[in-house]
């Protein structure tokens, strides 16, 4: 499917410089897709079955071989690995998928796959590749320590030990697994340790750090000379101006700064609903924003694009403002400061990354605390927990007549296109409604867990083929482009808007107009080369999208740096 590409598409008040453009949804409706993606195909979710490549079968013995797919699946890992070195992961997948389809029998190649899937996330995938590469060698020592990463990244810390202990009994030298395992390890400790004193109702640290500052503890010290907060009072946009200046200077603020900053955006979040309703009024627009994890130089960059948020200008955070990036916590007081400022012009959802057990192998448990004290990890573990699981964006003008074709048809709610925007996806359950979201008492769930209507709105994945499917990351599920059309007519949404994924692109359109992914972490942890892309909504539905490229930042702070060595090479 292509459209003309759209030259007469007004691309608005948007700023562009050679490293930024705005385009219609016209321009590209089937998203990026990257040069190679596509000629390999994969078989099955777990790259076991049929194989692809130029329609054929994969060999079931290693006998059915010839000498020629044999030297031609060599190449072809050869290549894969020299994409792999380069960081272009997507090139090197199909590589190594392809040398698979002629030789599925070399467990390097599975081996090195489950490395390519790490890279991408899908540990789901990464699990069962290296899991491959164990079948065929079970002396495959890069495999256990592979499957133990992506172990590890889907929160499964007592699998991973077990092949910890086998990379190292396997290769006794072995210092990373050493390390991995002894972080594994304290970590497994301190869950069970957690799990025993959970349920003694503690106060909450919302309460204990208001007491706090009501007392008087933690004063400004004498010869801070930053930007200052009046007790009880909101901050200024002059306030917010100064504190971004004073952190892209490297200082922090005092902690009482902090937790007054916290507590404020805190006592506007908790009284929001679940599912919080963002209306455009007309001749305005709102601006939808992915993942950003961490990397405050792109976040300002992003900033400066978008426009700061305003009574007239609102944004809409989806998730993931934490972890990997080394600047969470800068981002995170920008962003409530906002929200503290504007309560009714910036919107932030909750992300998967917004949750205790991400921010404990992430990086955001440490950086807030090496920064401001294990009582502000706390604070900020329970705000997370009154953070709006989505929004409900909706225009008050009709759609224009002369507006972009997709999607086609679009579903309407009372004569205007509406969009449900949510950081992972859609569901389980074919019959969830707005109301039930609505419902969700998330301040008393806490914590997303590993299944329900919460995991799933957090975690899950589009997929390609109908129906569902089970999940490439190792948590939530897939859901297919058939899903997404009957959810979206019951529930009259015109599209569903999501984060969660990186795009090449920064952004993609998929399931025929009815889902956008926005991703806002430009050259994701430093390594994915992607572009990224916030979505700009106007009072008539109409959406176009504005990419941008990464920023340069301090280099001696590097992505990752305060996972306390969970997860390295991840
Ligand atoms: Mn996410």
């Amino acid at each position: 499917m292509s459209f003309a590409s759209d030259d007469s598409s007004p691309t608005g008040s948007l700023p562009s410089s050679p490293s930024t453009s705005a385009t219609s949804l016209t321009d590209d409706l089937n998203g990026y897709r990257a040069p190679l993606n596509g000629e390999a195909p994969e078989p099955s979710i777990d790259g076991t079955s049929v194989g692809g490549g130029e329609g054929g079968i994969r060999a079931e013995s290693v006998d059915e071989i010839t000498d020629d797919d044999k030297k031609l699946a060599l190449s072809l890992k050869s290549q894969a690995n020299t994409h792999f070195s380069s960081s272009r992961y997507r090139e090197a997948l199909d590589l190594y998928t392809a040398s698979l389809n002629k030789n599925p029998f070399d467990p390097i190649v599975w081996s090195n796959r489950a490395a390519v899937r790490l890279k991408l996330e899908e540990y789901g995938l990464g699990v069962a590749d290296s899991s491959r590469a164990i079948e065929l060698d079970d002396r495959a020592v890069k495999a256990y320590y592979r499957r133990a990463l992506a172990n590890l990244a889907i929160l499964k810390p007592k699998a991973a030990i077990v092949d910890l202990k086998k990379v190292i009994s396997l290769d006794p030298k072995n210092a990373a697994a050493k390390l991995q395992l002894d972080a594994t390890q304290k970590l497994v400790r301190r869950l069970a340790f957690e799990a025993a004193i959970a349920g003694k109702e503690e106060e909450p640290p919302s309460v204990t750090i208001q007491k706090q500052l009501d007392d008087g503890a933690s004063p400004i010290p004498s010869d801070y000379d930053g930007p200052r907060l009046d007790d009880d009072a909101r901050p200024t946009p002059a306030f917010v101006d100064d504190m971004v200046a004073h952190f892209k200077a490297g200082k922090l603020l005092p902690k009482r700064i902090v937790w007054q900053i916290l507590l404020g955006a805190y006592n506007v979040l908790k009284e929001e609903e679940t599912l919080v309703d963002v209306p455009i009024p007309e001749g305005q627009t709102v601006d939808v924003i992915g993942d950003v994890h961490g990397q405050f130089y792109d976040f300002m960059h992003l900033l400066s694009l978008t426009g700061t948020p305003s009574p007239t200008h609102t944004l809409v955070f989806d998730g993931d403002l934490v972890d990997r990036g080394s600047w969470s916590v800068e981002i995170l007081l920008t962003v409530f400061c906002y929200k503290w400022l504007y309560p009714r012009s910036v919107f932030i959802n909750r992300g998967n990354h917004e949750t205790s057990d991400m921010n404990r192998v992430y990086g955001y448990e440490g950086e807030s605390t090496k920064k401001y004290g294990p009582q502000t990890f706390k604070l900020s573990e329970e705000i997370f927990t009154a953070l709006p699981l989505a929004t409900l964006i909706t225009a008050s003008e009709p759609p224009r007549v002369d507006a972009s074709p997709n999607p086609p048809n679009p579903t309407l709610h009372k004569g205007v296109k509406r969009f449900f925007v949510v950081h992972g996806g859609l569901f389980s359950k074919d019959d969830v409604t707005l109301d039930d979201v609505r419902a969700i008492p998330r301040m008393k769930i806490k914590q997303p867990g590993q299944e329900g209507l919460m995991c799933e709105m957090l975690w899950t994945d589009p997929q390609d083929a109908p129906g569902r499917g089970p999940s490439k990351r190792g948590v939530g599920l897939g859901f297919g482009p058939d899903i997404t059309r009957a959810w979206t007519e019951k529930n009259e949404v015109t599209a569903v808007v999501r984060a969660h994924e990186v795009r090449q692109g920064g952004y993609s359109v998929e399931h025929g107009g009815l889902l956008i992914t926005v991703f806002s972490a430009p050259n994701y942890v430093d390594q994915v080369g992607n572009l990224a892309a916030f979505a700009r909504i106007d009072s008539s539905g109409e959406i176009k999208f504005t990419t941008f490229e990464a920023q340069p930042h301090p280099s001696h702070i590097r992505p990752m740096m305060y996972a306390g060595g969970l997860g390295a090479g991840m």
